[in-house]
């Protein structure tokens, strides 16, 4: 009898914190890490986020190749500076993600172990300087549509990270479109770098929005919880609406024979995404795939003193502080 009230008593308090979960999403209010939430919005958001910042670190990599090899001082100090910010949104993304009760060396420990995943997208090769250019017009392009629309997604330390992520990743995809721009504007070899580069990540960059509605499983709960404001394939078409636009603007010709405008639709018609070589990719059988990991655990493990020396400082501070 005892044992009924109490599951009975805490029945009633689960649903009571479950009714006020769904009303602070039904007025669209924040979700902050001290209110209670169901256990499935927690996980729904620590894998998406952490998803979301191991994108950003393993990202700077395919860039950051390029550093030394840059055509010119500005574009050198340009590339620098995108390269760092990316870094630096991974860092204010393992910070929102930690809010949820996850620590860092959880999350990275999920990326070695490849139970987390990263974004296809950075399991390409940069080969030439053009491929700078499109990976931050296309990638960084693609990255902003999905990132405008996350501002307002419900978990408020993640909405608010993205307000400051898509000031600074603005900046990024013209930093793309002029290298392509100016390519397209010079010798026939660079014309021809920049169609191959276009040829080459085209694919990859639409397939960064996931897998079509229908077959995206997480779709239906980040919707509920408004997480995700906008499907995949809303957010898919926005990106390659305003993308044929700019390509025109340029030159440069969309590597899809079916893209066609639909007056109904009131968007672009697109040609089949290869779902085979988007699931080769992400589990692990991308062309780059091993190389970014091995890179990744090296830095990391080459790293480890200086975490271990940020400990002892805080430590022996909290310490110090104690006996104040
Ligand atoms: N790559 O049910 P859904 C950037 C997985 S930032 C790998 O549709 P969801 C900046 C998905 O995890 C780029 N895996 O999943 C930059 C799930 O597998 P799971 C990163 C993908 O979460 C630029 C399965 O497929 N941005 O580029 C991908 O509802 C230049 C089923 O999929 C974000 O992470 C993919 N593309 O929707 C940096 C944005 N797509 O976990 C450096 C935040 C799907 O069950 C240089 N994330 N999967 O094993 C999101 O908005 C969502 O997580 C989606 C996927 C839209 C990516």
């Amino acid at each position: 009898m005892e044992l009924l009230e109490k599951t009975d008593k805490t029945d009633k308090i689960h649903d009571d914190l479950l009714k006020s979960f769904e009303e602070k999403i039904d007025r669209d209010d924040t979700i902050e890490p001290k209110d209670r939430m169901p256990d499935g919005y927690r996980k729904h958001l620590i894998r998406q986020m952490q998803q979301h910042a191991h994108s950003e670190v393993i990202g700077m990599q395919p860039e950051g190749n390029w550093i030394t090899r840059a055509p010119s001082l500005r574009a050198k100090q340009i590339l620098l500076a995108k390269i760092q910010d990316e870094g630096g949104h991974g860092l204010y993304l393992y910070s929102a993600a930690e809010t949820l009760g996850i620590s860092r060396d959880e999350m990275i420990s999920q990326l070695h172990s490849g139970k987390a995943k990263y974004s296809n997208i950075f399991n390409y090769p940069a080969l030439t300087w053009a491929d700078i250019g499109a990976i931050g017009w296309l990638v960084d392009g693609a990255a902003i549509v999905n990132q405008v629309s996350l501002q307002r997604t419900s978990y408020g330390p993640y909405s608010r990270a993205m307000v400051r992520i898509c000031k600074e990743e603005s900046f990024h995809q013209r930093q793309g479109y002029e290298i392509m721009a100016k390519m397209m504007k010079g010798t026939k070899d660079q014309q021809e770098m920049a169609r191959d580069a276009m040829n080459r990540w085209w694919w990859p960059s639409i397939m960064m929005f996931g897998p079509h509605d229908t077959e995206s499983p997480h779709t239906g709960d980040a919707v509920k919880w408004k997480i995700k404001r906008h499907s995949n394939d809303d957010l898919r078409a926005k990106f390659i609406d305003k993308t044929v636009q700019q390509a025109e603007v340029i030159g440069l010709t969309i590597p899809d024979s079916d893209l066609k405008w639909n007056e109904a639709r009131g968007h672009y018609d697109h040609g089949p995404i290869d779902w085979t070589e988007f699931f080769r990719v992400i589990g692990g059988q991308g062309p780059c795939n091993k190389q970014r990991m091995a890179h990744h655990l090296k830095v990391h493990n080459d790293g480890a003193w200086v975490r271990e020396a940020a400990e002892a400082y805080r430590e022996k501070r909290d310490k110090q502080l104690l006996h104040l």
